[in-house]
C-alpha cells in the first residue's frame, strides 16, 4: 500500500504516534510518505520506504496568518497524484481532517479517489476542537472522513458526545514498540543521577497547562520529604519557566533536573523507579504506556483515557485531578522495597497488551477495509 501520512511533527502525542506508525508500516513492506511542514520529532531511521514531503507556506504581505491548511491540501493533492497514493491518514483532526477533505474533493474533480482517515488523539474534540471557533469544521470534516479512529473508547465517548456524528468510530489505542522501550543497564546514569541511591522520579510532556505539571512538583515535594528523591522533567512547551519559577520558589532545584526535549526517553526511563502523569485531561497517555514498557509503574489522574492503561492498585494508582496528596500517598506505597518489583512487573505486563505487532494490524485492516469500499462505491 501506498499511504500518506499527515501529523504535526512537533514534541506531542498524536506525531509520535503518526511517525511510529509510518515507521511500522515501512517495516512491514508498505510505502509512507509523511507530509508535515518540518521533519517529524521521531523520524530518526533510515528506510527504503519512507519519503517526507515538506509542506511550504508561501506568505504574502496581505496575510496575517499564512494559510496553513491550503498549502497542507494542496501539497496532499500533488503527493497523491505524483506518489501516488492509496489513501491518507491524518492525525489530529485540526486542521488535518478539513485539508484531507478539501484535497480529497479536489482530487475527486480530476478522476482520483483517495480515501482518507482522521485519527482523534485528544485535545482535538476535548479542548481545541469543541471550541466554537473550529466545532462546525471538525464535526463536518469527521463526517466526512472516509473512517474514524479513536484513541481510547473514552474519546469515542467525549466525542459522540460533544459532536454530531454520523460516522461509526473505531478505537484504537495507542502502542508502543517495546524492542526499543525495553528496560536496559544503564547503571552508570543511574549513579551519576542518584548519587546516594535515591529513588528517581519522572515526569515526560509537552509542558502545556492540560499537564499540570506544577502538580508533579508538589507530589515530589511530599515523596522526598519522606523518601530522598530525585526527579527528571523530559520536555518542554509553554509551562517551563513558570514551572522553573515553582522549583525554586520550594527550593529543590538540588534534586530536579530539566531535560529539555531528549530523544533517548527509553534510556531515563530504564532507570527511574516511577512515572508522574497528573493530566487534567489525557484521552489515552502514551508517555504513560512508554514508561510502563520500560518496568516504570504510574502514578497517574483518573481522567479521560487513564483508566483504561493504568489499573489502579496494579500497574500504579490513580487520583483525581489536583489531589497531589493522594498522588503522594500512593508514590510512597509504591516506592515501598516490598511493592515496588512487583509494581514494575505488572507494569510491562499491562504494557506488551499494547506492543505495536498487535496494535498497528488493526490500521492495516481498515486501510484494507476503507480500500475495498471505496472502489466500490467511486
Ligand atoms: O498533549 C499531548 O501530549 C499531545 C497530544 C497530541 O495530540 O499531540 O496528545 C494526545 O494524543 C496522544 C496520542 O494519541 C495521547 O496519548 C494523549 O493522551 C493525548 N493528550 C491529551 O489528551 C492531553
Amino acid at each position: 500500500m501506498r499511504i500518506g501520512i499527515v501529523c504535526y511533527p512537533t514534541y506531542g502525542g498524536s506525531g509520535v504516534v503518526a511517525t511510529e506508525l509510518g515507521k511500522w508500516l515501512a517495516q512491514n513492506g508498505h510505502q509512507v510518505h509523511f507530509i508535515t511542514y518540518s521533519q517529524p520529532q521521531r523520524l530518526d531511521t533510515i528506510n527504503e520506504n519512507i519519503y517526507y514531503h515538506e509542506v511550504r507556506i508561501r506568505n504574502y504581505p496581505l496575510f496575517e496568518h499564512a494559510p496553513y491548511e491550503l498549502a497542507l491540501a494542496s501539497k496532499m493533492v500533488d503527493v497523491s497524484i505524483h506518489e501516488k497514493l492509496d489513501i491518507l491518514h491524518v492525525h489530529y483532526a485540526i486542521p488535518h481532517a478539513s485539508a484531507a477533505y478539501m484535497a480529497r474533493e479536489i482530487l475527486r474533480t480530476k478522476g482520483i479517489y483517495i480515501p482518507f482517515i482522521t485519527t482523534l488523539h485528544g485535545t482535538d474534540i476535548t479542548l481545541v476542537g469543541k471550541d466554537p471557533s473550529y466545532e462546525p469544521v471538525v464535526t463536518f470534516s469527521i463526517n466526512q472522513s472516509d473512517a474514524v479512529t479513536s484513541v481510547s473508547e473514552d474519546l469515542k465517548k467525549e466525542t459522540l458526545e460533544q459532536f454530531t456524528i454520523n460516522k461509526p468510530i473505531v478505537v484504537i489505542p495507542n502502542f508502543v514498540d517495546i524492542s526499543r522501550f525495553k528496560k536496559q543497564r544503564k547503571d552508570h546514569f543511574k549513579k551519576a543521577i542518584c548519587p546516594n541511591d535515591e529513588h528517581l522520579l519522572v515526569h515526560v510532556s509537552n509542558f502545556r497547562k492540560v499537564k499540570r505539571v506544577e502538580d508533579v512538583l508538589w507530589v515530589f515535594e511530599k515523596i522526598n520529604q519522606v523518601l530522598p528523591s530525585k526527579l527528571l522533567l523530559i520536555g518542554d512547551g509553554p509551562e517551563r519557566m513558570r514551572i522553573e519559577q515553582l522549583t525554586r520558589e520550594l527550593n529543590l532545584c538540588d534534586n530536579v533536573r530539566f531535560l529539555g526535549k531528549l530523544d533517548a526517553i527509553e534510556e531515563v526511563l530504564s532507570v527511574s523507579d516511577l512515572f508522574i502523569m497528573p493530566s487534567e485531561k489525557e484521552s489515552f497517555g502514551l508517555a504513560a504506556l512508554e514508561a510502563m514498557a520500560c518496568e516504570v509503574p504510574v502514578i497517574s489522574t483518573n481522567v479521560g483515557g487513564l483508566p483504561e492503561i493504568n489499573i489502579d492498585g496494579i500497574t500504579g494508582y490513580m487520583s483525581n485531578v489536583g489531589d497531589t496528596q493522594d498522588m503522594a500517598k500512593n508514590a510512597l506505597r509504591i516506592l515501598d522495597k516490598e511493592n515496588l518489583p512487583r509494581f514494575k512487573k505488572n507494569a510491562l505486563e499491562q504494557a506488551k497488551k499494547f506492543d505495536s505487532n498487535l496494535i498497528i494490524p488493526k490500521y492495516v485492516e481498515l486501510y484494507n477495509r476503507i480500500l475495498m469500499h471505496s472502489t466500490i462505491q467511486e
